[in-house]
């Protein structure tokens, strides 16, 4: 069954305490961007943020590096409380293995992400070291975007790989998730579904009547009836 990983850009940052301990009744990740304005046109959460994020909860966190240079941010990841790091592939592939051989020595989790415009075969040589593969299915930068539909055959794809080799990663889906996609990103292959303001938090003010929302959306989601 696939879970989800509320993205914590788009929570209330000045009712933090209170945000988690609701979130932590229905969630099992969280995941935080940390962005450097440089590889990724924006700013969003910091290394700080995640240890005060880490001071409110227990619950696994995924960090999504949008960093030009990801090896400059994962050591105060780490130290900060992060349970999986996950750098972009296009800022890795000139030392991926490194990369990785970092994160597995720190004690956290491999994570990567690939852009929309990055094939899946751009990181196939190292697949078998990853333990969760993020799909973009929108641009970085940005909550609130339109999904892009080209990228159900990428998941598909990432899947079918997965069974092939015997490669153990899960399939989490960052980028506009919500009740018109669910059924079919879930179908496709996807484990762990990112959700924003799409799927979470545009839901209600009251961030426990939006969870309980989620969940409903979804059930009815998969429960209904196509064709
Ligand atoms: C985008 C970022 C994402 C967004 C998430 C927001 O750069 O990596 O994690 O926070 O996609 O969700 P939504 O529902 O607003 O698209
Ligand atoms: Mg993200």
């Amino acid at each position: 069954m696939a879970i989800f990983a509320p993205s914590l850009m788009c929570m209330d940052l000045g009712r933090m305490k209170e945000q988690f301990t609701i979130m932590d009744q229905y969630m099992k990740l969280y995941h935080v961007d940390i962005m450097d304005g440089h590889f990724c046109k924006n700013m969003a959460l910091t290394p700080g943020i995640l240890k005060s994020f880490r001071e409110n909860t227990k619950t696994d966190m995924d960090v999504h590096l949008m960093t030009t240079d990801p090896s400059d941010w994962i050591e105060m990841c780490v130290k900060a409380g992060a349970t999986y790091i996950s750098p972009h592939a296009e800022t890795i592939n000139t030392n991926a293995f490194r990369t990785m051989q970092m994160i597995q020595k720190s004690g956290c989790k491999c994570g990567v992400v690939l852009n929309p415009a990055t094939p899946l075969n751009y990181v196939e040589s190292y697949l078998e070291y990853i333990d969760l593969l993020t799909i973009m299915t929108v641009d970085i930068g940005f909550a609130g975007q339109k999904f892009i539909d080209q990228m159900y055959d990428k998941i598909r794809q990432a899947r079918r790989l997965r069974e092939e080799k015997g490669y153990h990663y899960r399939i989490q889906i960052d980028g506009h998730c919500n009740k018109e996609n669910y059924r079919q990103l879930v179908e496709a292959g996807a484990d762990i579904l990112i959700i924003g303001n799409a799927g979470l938090f545009g839901l209600d003010q009251d961030l426990d009547t939006a969870c309980q929302k989620m969940e409903m959306e979804f059930q009815q989601c998969m429960l209904e009836k196509v064709g």
